[in-house]
């Protein structure tokens, strides 16, 4: 295989506007919903911005402002480190895990009829099986997007969907993830605030999506956007977090190569 023909391609693809590039990231502004745990529980902080400098004073020349947030915090990357059942995995975390993974392909599995219809509605494998039936099997290092179209509510109390139970957002079961690490999944992509559902802390095991995907050794998405722009099969999706050390994830532009 020639590999400056690969590349040569590529780029010519995307000058040539063959290949779209995809933005399914949502836009982190101090707004922008944070997950809300159980109140005994430490919480997940909102972005916060502080401007240093604005062609002023402070800068006349220049403008930037310093930020903080949680590695959790909008659009982000989990790694294996995040949960308790992958503290022991080697490259675990976002600084050490092995870049070739972060650049793969990605399928979409389409539930934004059954989410919109009910807001606590889980992905089991029954629909997994379904899909498989329809598309194929769920190839190996795949990344796997759970379209839901949640993220059309990121502005509204929708998003989070508390009650007095908890957040009530879509996500899969148990058995749906440890089917898709069987599958050999890459990852697992959600537009939710979890890669589990907002009734996941009651479910055997709890955060079941966290603990099978991690426990593997696999990666989590979430927050994501635009996951209905995206064919069934066949996007490239580019996913690197921040180089964070011993980071159990980061805030993350995720890019998705399309062909057109
Ligand atoms: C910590 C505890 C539970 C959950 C999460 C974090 C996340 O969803 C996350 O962002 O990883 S469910
Ligand atoms: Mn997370």
């Amino acid at each position: 295989m020639n590999t400056q023909d690969l590349l040569g391609n590529l780029v010519g693809a995307l000058a040539s506007g063959h290949l779209k590039v995809i933005d399914l990231t949502q836009t982190l502004s101090t707004e922008f919903p944070t997950l809300e745990l159980p109140p005994q529980f430490g919480q997940c902080e909102p972005l916060r911005v502080e401007k240093v400098s604005e062609y002023d004073d402070r800068g006349p020349m220049w403008y930037w402002n310093n930020f903080s947030c949680n590695e959790h915090t909008g659009t982000h990357f989990d790694a294996p480190i995040h949960w308790v059942t992958g503290k022991d995995l080697a490259n675990n975390s976002v600084d050490t895990l092995p870049v070739q993974e972060l650049v793969g392909p990605a399928i979409v599995i389409d539930c934004s009829a059954e989410a919109a219809a009910n807001p606590d509605f889980l992905l089991d494998v029954a629909h997994l099986e379904a899909w498989e039936a329809a598309n194929g099997r769920i190839d190996e290092g795949a990344w796997v997007l759970m379209r839901t179209d949640w993220s059309k509510h990121a502005q509204s109390s929708r998003y989070k969907n508390m009650d007095e139970t908890g957040q009530h957002t879509p996500g899969p079961t148990p058995e749906a993830v440890k089917f898709l690490v069987g599958r050999g999944i890459r990852g697992f992509g959600t537009e939710t605030i979890g890669t589990d559902a907002g009734q996941a802390h009651s479910m055997d095991p709890p955060y079941p999506a966290h603990h099978f995907l991690h426990g593997a050794g696999r990666y989590g998405l979430q927050c994501l956007t635009n996951l209905d722009r995206l064919p069934t099969r066949g996007a490239v999706i580019i996913c690197p977090p921040l180089k964070l050390e011993r980071g159990s994830g980061s805030p993350l532009r995720v890019l998705a190569l399309v062909a057109a």
